[in-house]
């Protein structure tokens, strides 16, 4: 059963039985297994699991099947025993819904956990083998992926990382290649062109993708919606393009040693046959993500000659898989060897750099930086105070790396110390991303992913919808991206309502595990940048403001005021019948309400709210000290109310937006929208009075 070569009942024209490839594992016994048996293996496993589960994609695994074999058992410095050690190549699978050929691969090579029984429970509450890939849920897992388009643009990030650390620690340290195998749709979706252009434009040319180019989607044939070259299309973003038959293991093997040598990105169009082996439903849509069905999976193992009972894999085959895995131990091995070599700071800081532990300097050059601001206040826009803040955080996080979409001078984010990363220069740590807002947020992703770096990447705060998806997989993800978001709010005025954000801090708060901080000043700012650093299980967002803001703290403390969220900036002169919660700008007015409310014989309480998210998160005790009980609760925030009502409940009194801005000078724009201390005045004490 081992060899059988015999093409399957309908398998279209052209199509080419698999070949064999030299064998893998010397012993007398062992030789008898070919390419064809291991990925048969993968195909197998792939339908069983489907099957199983009554969910899921089989097509993909089965027509990819001879690529990741080729790539697993010949190019990928894979270590199964140790999945994650740093300078492996990284292997994204970027079509995520093809989730079982990750699995299998995983679990035939030997990874710790990835058992047979996990396989079994294919898409199962808690087990390691989830509907998509999570990298949270199972070793070996780089990416989370399933959102077409992310893993491609994640991996652009990752192959970024490790140019810019190989420049940092050298190739004795870093030197590896990073491969993505991605569909049709992955193509197709607009990240793509994104993360395409950028990888093309910074010449990375350790990125490798094996397009598995099978023209069929949920739909159909391709033909119905896509009639795009995609080689031709990654050659004019500065990419290698090659074609080769996806089930000529010769053919592929080819293909990727000449993409290793490429001096640009490589884009591999690997043609092949969705639910390849399947009698009935290969090369159609059939095949793509439902079960095969008992009779079609029977004869589907029959065409590829696979005897044998369900999740059943031959010893010998398993064997050669487990080979497999351990084909990087020596690259492995070696690779500590030159570690240990390295002048002792140095590798000191680059393993402080891939556990992602916080640099010890952090604190201190914060609590300096707050004594300054206190010494000498001045109004600052908040992403004025940020930029100084990061003159700061740039040099006591040396693996900070920051960038902006194409709105640096706008974003205040490059500061003086901090170079620009350009096309074969890796040394630096500001990257123009261009006016790519969704392709930045995922090469962020990648740069989290891969270790040793810290992305922090801006663009206009009511652009985070152009980022949305890849800052949803981080948050899923648990990775520290910070978002630097600035024009925050009808305050950037002139541009007008399609430039300014009304509900983007509802939105972004609403998107479990981010942290949307909105600093009122520059002491605030400094604080919030702190808070940002310091987090290490999800990212962080910081809106801040285009106009400038008093500053407010006038005392600094050691105390980082912002980490429960919110806190009492203006106590009551005795009992308050109020408090007024505000974020941001709109607390400059929220401190000039309670002087009004107070002459006009109204006691009131202001609390500053950096953190909504992060304020209703404390402990009862904490939030019911900083909420504090007077009877009128008011916020005042210029966007939209939806959020607030879990602190000022629905008979609070919300200050701030109702719909869209609009263009005008930004104090225009308040006085319009009523967003004023005599507004918040005139309300709250018509609620008094009720
Ligand atoms: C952003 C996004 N949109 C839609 C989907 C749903 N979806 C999953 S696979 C797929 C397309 C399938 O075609 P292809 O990428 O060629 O995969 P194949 O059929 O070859 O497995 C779609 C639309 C998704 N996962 N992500």
């Amino acid at each position: 059963m081992l060899t059988s070569r015999r093409p399957w009942p309908g398998a279209p024209t052209g199509a080419r039985p698999p070949s064999l490839l030299e064998p893998l594992v010397p012993e007398a016994a062992a030789a008898r297994v070919s390419h064809s048996d291991l990925a048969n293996a993968l195909r197998a496993l792939a339908m069983d699991a489907v099957e199983q589960a009554k969910s899921g994609h089989p097509g993909l695994p089965m027509g990819a099947a001879d690529v990741a074999t080729v790539l697993f058992t010949k190019f990928l410095k894979y270590d199964a025993a140790d999945p994650r050690w740093p300078d492996r190549d990284r292997f994204v699978l970027s079509a995520g819904h093809g989730s079982m050929l990750l699995y299998g691969l995983l679990h035939l090579t030997g990874v710790e956990g990835v058992t047979i029984d996990e396989l079994r429970r294919f898409r199962q509450l808690e087990s390691k083998t989830p509907g998509h890939p999570e990298c949270f849920m199972t070793p070996g897992v780089e990416t989370t992926t399933g959102p077409l388009g992310q893993g491609l643009g994640a991996a652009v990030g990752m192959a970024l990382a490790e140019r810019m650390l190989a420049a940092e620690f050298g190739p004795e340290a870093v030197d590896h290649y990073t491969y993505v195998l991605a569909s049709d749709g992955d193509l197709m979706e607009g990240l793509s062109q994104e993360a395409i252009a950028l990888a093309g434009h910074l010449r990375l040319s350790k990125l490798i993708v094996l397009f598995d180019d099978n023209g069929i989607s949920i739909d159909g044939p391709l033909s119905l919606s896509d009639s795009t070259d995609q080689v031709k299309r990654v050659e004019a973003s500065g990419w290698r393009g090659l074609r080769v038959d996806g089930h000529d293991p010769a053919a592929v093997a080819r293909a990727i040693r000449r993409a290793q040598r490429s001096d640009r990105p490589t884009l591999i169009a690997c043609k092949t046959t969705i639910g390849y082996g399947a009698p009935k439903k290969a090369g159609t849509s059939k095949a793509h993500g439902e079960p095969l069905g008992a009779d079609e999976l029977a004869g589907a193992k029959a065409a590829l000659g696979w005897n044998g009972a369900a999740f059943d894999v031959p010893e010998a085959i398993r064997k050669a898989w487990a080979r497999a895995g351990r084909r990087g131990r020596r690259e492995h091995t070696a690779w500590r060897k030159r570690l240990e070599a390295l002048l002792p700071d140095r590798r000191a800081e680059f393993e402080r750099r891939i556990k992602g532990e916080a640099p010890s300097g952090l604190a201190g050059a914060i609590a300096q930086l707050k004594d300054r601001l206190v010494a000498e206040p001045q109004a600052l826009a908040t992403r004025k105070a940020s930029e100084i803040a990061l003159e700061v955080v740039t040099e006591a996080v040396p693996e900070l790396v920051l960038g902006s979409a194409d709105l640096t001078p706008s974003n205040n984010t490059k500061t003086k110390n901090l170079t620009v990363v350009a096309p074969g220069q890796y040394g630096g740590r500001y990257i123009h991303y261009g006016i790519r807002e969704h392709g930045m947020a995922a090469a962020m992703n990648g740069l989290a992913f891969h270790g040793g770096l810290r992305p922090a990447g801006a663009t206009f705060l009511v652009f985070t919808d152009y980022a949305r998806p890849a800052i949803r997989i981080a948050a899923l993800s648990g990775i520290p991206a910070i978002y630097v978001m600035t024009h925050d709010s009808i305050g950037l005025g002139e541009d007008g309502p399609t430039h300014q954000p009304v509900e983007h801090l509802a939105a972004l708060r609403a998107m479990p595990n981010l942290r949307v901080f909105r600093p009122a000043d520059a002491v605030e700012t400094a604080e919030c940048w702190q808070l940002a650093i310091e987090r290490t299980d999800g990212p962080t967002v910081l809106a801040l403001t285009r106009q400038a803001l008093p500053q407010l703290r006038t005392e600094a403390g050691r105390e980082n005021r912002c980490a429960a969220g919110a806190y009492e900036i203006a106590p009551a002169e005795g009992e308050a019948k109020a408090t007024l919660f505000a974020s941001g700008s709109e607390l400059e007015i929220a401190l000039a309400a309670q002087k009004l409310l107070s002459g006009r014989g109204m006691t009131a309480r202001v609390v500053s709210v950096p953190s909504l998210e992060l304020l209703l998160a404390q402990p009862e005790p904490i939030r019911r000290r900083i909420v504090g009980d007077a009877p009128v609760k008011v916020a005042i925030e210029a966007a939209v109310r939806f959020g607030w009502d879990a602190l000022i409940g629905p008979d609070g009194v919300f200050v701030g937006m109702k719909g869209f801005g609009a263009s005008a000078p930004y104090k225009d724009l308040y006085r319009h929208f009523r967003i004023t201390a005599e507004a918040v005045a005139d309300q709250v004490l018509r609620t008094h009075n009720l």
